[in-house]
């Protein structure tokens, strides 16, 4: 007979004592912040409130408007509008990033306020990156850093409330995109099963995060896909989504984001690079991979970073240019893969 899946417990209790010496927090995460980050940030502010702490939850920059059902009390202060000055605070906790560079300007205010800043987070180290703070929590086989934010709240010896299981359960089904990207690990439907107990309409999470397409992006879309050019026997696909097409359809850019995980649905797949332009010779760069070849060293070649299979960099150049040669670093890998 087969054992029953077990939870795998992630180690924090550090991170959970340094949270327990802590009167005064500050929570935040990387800039275009999105449902991860949010999700695991916000259940700790429900969860740290509810210990007593001071807490105050701090984004870098605007919250896209998908994810106001998360902070209905309007509890998020956005750093780049005027908001009261950072006070000195005990510790500094930022969520599914490990690069400062993703929390400027803030993070400096930060730096001169916070005794303790910790990031808490999924992604691994970049090579060319700079180094996280000492005793932050990084733990690559974590699928979000909801699943992190999860073992932490336990660490806490909280009581879970609908809140809490709202804000974690977005995390979770964000990153993962609706349980497809789980690393092999029984954690995530877990974590899941149990934050459900709490949760009334996860369908209404679910709806909030994925079913946001409005009729013009439908049709943007068809547009896009209408211009994916094909490499290495449909294996490889590359998008350009032009800024004007993009405003023409009345989206904003966090619109475009989905775009390149919907292209990862086409069979021959293996691997994909979309690339969206922000302004003249200006492109964020996203790259997917099926799992055979990584495609966090192409991102990196370009000062980019993210995860093994889904990395990203902001890229300033010709772009036939940087498409040949992405093109061909993903082909190389291709050929190159056992
Ligand atoms: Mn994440």
């Amino acid at each position: 007979m087969r054992t029953h899946a077990k939870i795998q417990s992630l180690n924090v209790s550090e991170l959970v004592k340094k949270i327990n010496q802590a009167q005064t927090i500050i929570l935040t995460t990387h800039k275009q912040c999105d449902g991860d980050g949010l999700g695991a940030m916000m259940a700790l502010y429900y969860g740290l409130k509810k210990v007593g702490k001071k807490v105050r939850v701090i984004a870098v920059d605007e919250v896209p408007k998908k994810y106001h059902f998360l902070n209905p009390e309007l509890h998020i202060e956005v750093f780049e509008k005027n908001i009261p000055p950072i006070q000195k605070s005990d510790l500094a906790l930022i969520f599914d990033t490990n690069d400062k560079r993703l929390v400027a300007p803030l993070f400096e205010k930060l730096e001169e306020n916070c005794g303790v800043i910790l990031f808490v987070d999924h992604h691994p180290i970049l090579n060319e990156g700079p180094e996280p703070t000492e005793n932050s929590y990084i733990e690559t086989q974590a699928a979000s850093t909801g699943e992190i934010a999860f073992f932490i709240l336990k660490g806490l010896n909280l009581h879970f409330d609908e809140s809490i299981a709202r804000a974690l359960y977005t995390s979770i089904t964000f990153d993962t995109q609706l349980y497809r990207f789980v690393r092999n690990s029984p954690n995530s439907h877990l974590i899941a099963a149990e934050l459900l107990t709490y949760i009334h309409n996860a369908e209404e999470i679910h709806r909030y995060l994925f079913a946001t397409h409005t009729k013009e992006k439908i049709s943007f879309l068809a547009l896009a896909f209408s211009q994916i050019e094909y490499f290495a026997h449909n294996q490889i696909a590359v998008l350009k989504l032009r800024r004007d097409d993009i405003l023409k359809h009345n989206l904003d850019m966090d619109d475009s984001r989905d775009v390149i995980d919907m292209i990862m649905n086409i069979n021959s797949l293996q691997a994909a690079a979309l690339f969206r332009e922000d302004a003249t010779q200006e492109y964020k760069m996203s790259l997917r991979s099926k799992g055979q070849i990584e495609v966090l060293g192409i991102a990196e070649e370009f000062q980019g970073g993210g995860h093994m299979f889904a990395s990203g960099a902001t890229i300033k150049g010709n772009y036939d240019q940087v498409k040949n040669r992405v093109v061909e670093l993903l082909h190389n890998r291709l050929k190159n893969r056992r």
